[in-house]
């Protein structure tokens, strides 16, 4: 991996971006390396979460590589989206919690990485903005899409058609990101909500990401029905069995990894 950074501590992943010089920009390369660890890699790490992050002190992402659009034609800009759209797909939808720590700048395709994380912790340095349309482009990495979903469109397409950027107080009051702490404690907090995450059923938490994922989308009834479905499978664990049994004991549970 020449573009990404991955360790472990406990059992949390940290990927970082490490293009540090290029503020992260993502590049093809960069996106296929991300690609090929969220799906070849990140199954066998038996980790509860992964905190996504970008290396150095200014950014996490700061977008599409532009000089490698620049030189791109028609068909490789078709391959290079349906890239970064595959990425935002598979994080979404990954296995364990993703958690975007970001801590810079956000921009373009990196505020839209960030966006199919599951949650988002800020620096309070952090920048946030889709400013392709200053650029004559729009977001092409599931921005249009997951930014109306998380703001509601009226602020999206604000965001959007201005191309404005907005600071990690700003991202906190329109509950883009979930906190905001000093850049040198953000890692330490995110690492802080991943612990407590993994001291839950693993497989209760795989099961609730799926159920508000796949339910957000659909009429209340069927999120309803998609609800139950994941409850019973759920009830039918060893993990259920332990953790009301230790909740009944008066002791931790020891859940299945
Ligand atoms: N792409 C390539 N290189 C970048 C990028 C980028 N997005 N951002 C920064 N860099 C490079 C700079 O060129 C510079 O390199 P060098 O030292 O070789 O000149 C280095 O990183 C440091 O950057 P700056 O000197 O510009 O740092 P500043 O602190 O002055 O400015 C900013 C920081 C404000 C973040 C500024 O760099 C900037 O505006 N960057 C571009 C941000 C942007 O517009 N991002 C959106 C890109 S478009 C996009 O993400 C679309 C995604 C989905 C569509 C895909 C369709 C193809």
């Amino acid at each position: 991996m020449n573009n990404l950074s991955y360790e472990k501590w406990e059992n949390i992943g940290i990927l970082s971006i490490n293009r540090p010089d290029k503020l992260n920009a993502l590049n093809s390369e960069t996106l296929k390396e991300i690609l090929i660890f969220l799906t070849h890699q990140l199954n066998k790490e038996n980790i509860a979460a992964l905190i996504l992050t970008g290396a150095g002190q200014k950014a996490f992402v700061a977008g599409a590589d532009i000089k490698e659009m620049s030189e791109s034609n028609h068909v490789d800009i078709g391959n290079y989206i349906e890239l970064g759209q595959k990425v935002s797909l598979q994080l979404e939808q990954a296995n364990v919690v993703t958690i975007a720590a970001v801590n810079g700048f956000a921009l373009g395709g990196g505020l839209e990485m960030a966006l199919a994380c599951d949650f988002i912790y800020a620096a309070n340095n952090a920048v946030f903005g889709l400013p392709e349309v200053s650029l004559g482009l729009i977001p092409g990495f599931g921005g249009t899409q997951r930014l109306a979903r998380c703001l509601g469109t009226r602020l999206a397409k604000e965001m959007v058609f201005t191309g404005k950027k907005i600071d990690s107080d700003t991202a906190l009051r329109l509950r883009l990101v979930n906190e905001v702490h000093p850049q040198s404690q953000l890692i330490e907090n995110c690492k802080k909500t991943a612990l407590k995450i993994g001291k839950n059923g693993p497989f209760a938490v795989k099961e609730a990401k799926k159920a508000i994922n796949n339910g957000i989308e659909a009429p209340i009834h069927n999120a309803l029905e998609l609800e139950k479905q994941a409850f019973q499978t759920v009830f039918a664990t060893e993990d259920r069995i332990e953790g009301i049994n230790a909740f009944l004991e008066k002791r931790s549970a020891s859940f299945s990894q």
